[in-house]
């Protein structure tokens, strides 16, 4: 196993790294870091007014809008980490795939076959997301004067095949189910090529400024440890491994951004999981942090409080998230929800969520 998360960037000016960065290299910081999946959408009425004159593409793909809706969470809350405004969709139709948000994903013609899969083109990194670049610098631009860094996402190749294969949004995704038992091969062709194009997609947002990036791969947990360890396991890495070492500018020089993986629903292929090279691991509230740290020995762990903890009373929300932070003390800990937050939050629920875990001293709760 690659020893990445044990190695602290850059070398000098750490005290001058942000709080964020410094927990994701694998330091035990004072306070945890929070920032929230999500926190740009449609919980917030300043994201809904933009969305209310523009469609979701258009808000994707224009840098200006991008970059806006990036910065509501951080105006609103001051949060520790920004995510750049876009999805993990959006590198799929330049691959010749036709998407349109209703208000998830949804694939005008699913792939279920080889023929469909070896029509698909791997594009250059030049022509995945240009607008994407842009928004990253505008939004880096913008978040110089409070040092907040930024992170870009992209989804697991897993992930993405998911929604390519079954065709939107599923309970149960029985189609790409079937499909990676009846046609392994189809299949793993689709994977190399996602492969591919995630790695392009995520070293060009690295390129742009992204000081981190987060692989979502929202559907693993689907999958038993053995379909997951051939249809997940060497895909992942191989995105992980591809972007090990990448500068990306920062207000210390040139740094290189830690990788974090998500998984949600996962408990049971922790196991396999802590196999991967990167330097952070996200994790739902299924299980506490504290039992959880144990596979992932040295590594940063990010999470992991219940979405749902967020509509209830503010009494509800200072235990739940107390539990969390008390959970994440074994180690390096960066504080966020287990998945995205949920559009019936009001927004004031977060902001009091910010200063419960603002307020707790690591290092005083460390010695009692
Ligand atoms: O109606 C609307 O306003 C659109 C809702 C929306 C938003 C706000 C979609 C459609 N995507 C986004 C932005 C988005 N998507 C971000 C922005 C950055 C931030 O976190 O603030 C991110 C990181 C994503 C990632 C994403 N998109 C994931 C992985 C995370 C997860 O929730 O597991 C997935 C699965 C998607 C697909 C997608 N796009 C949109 C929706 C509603 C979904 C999920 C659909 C489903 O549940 O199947």
């Amino acid at each position: 196993m690659e020893p990445a998360a044990r190695k602290l960037k850059p070398a000098t000016g750490q005290a001058r790294l942000p709080l964020f960065l410094r927990a994701a290299w694998g330091q035990d910081t004072p306070r945890a870091p929070i920032w929230v999946m999500r926190q740009a959408g449609r919980y917030l009425p300043e994201y809904r007014e933009i969305k209310s004159k523009a469609s979701f593409w258009e808000m994707c793909r224009t840098p200006e809008l991008a970059a806006e809706i990036t910065l509501q969470p951080i105006r609103r809350f001051g949060l520790d980490a920004a995510i750049i405004f876009n999805d993990i969709m959006t590198p799929l139709p330049p691959m010749g795939v036709e998407i349109e948000f209703s208000p998830g994903p949804v694939i005008q013609k699913p792939l279920r076959s080889l023929k469909e899969i070896e029509a698909l083109t791997v594009p250059s990194q030049a022509e995945i997301a240009p607008f994407l670049e842009a928004a990253i610098k505008l939004a880096r631009h913008e978040l110089e004067p409070t040092g907040t860094p930024l992170i870009g996402f992209g989804g697991a190749p897993l992930t993405l095949a998911t929604y390519l294969v079954q065709g939107s949004g599923s309970k149960d995704f029985e189609h790409f189910r079937v499909f990676l038992r009846t046609e392994p091969k189809a299949a793993h062709l689709l994977l190399e090529k996602l492969t591919e194009l995630s790695i392009r997609y995520l070293k060009a947002q690295i390129e742009a400024g992204a000081q981190a990036v987060q692989l979502f791969d929202s559907w693993a947990g689907l999958h038993d440890q053995r379909t997951y360890r051939e249809f997940a396991l060497p895909y992942n890495r191989r995105v992980f491994e591809a972007l090990s070492g990448l500068e990306t500018t920062s207000p210390n020089g040139l740094s290189e951004a830690p990788r974090i993986y998500l998984a949600v629903g996962s408990s049971h292929l922790y196991p396999v999981i802590q196999e991967l090279p990167c330097e952070v691991f996200s994790l739902d509230w299924r299980m506490e942090l504290g039992q959880i740290r144990s596979f992932f020995p040295g590594r940063t762990l990010q999470g992991n409080l219940d979405p749902t903890v967020l509509l209830a009373s503010l009494p509800v929300i200072t235990e739940e998230a107390e539990r969390v932070l008390q959970g994440g003390l074994g180690g390096p800990h960066i504080f966020n929800l287990g998945h995205g937050i949920l559009r019936e939050t009001p927004p004031e629920h977060l902001a009091h969520l910010i200063r419960v875990v603002r307020a707790f001293d690591r290092q005083q709760a460390n010695q009692r």
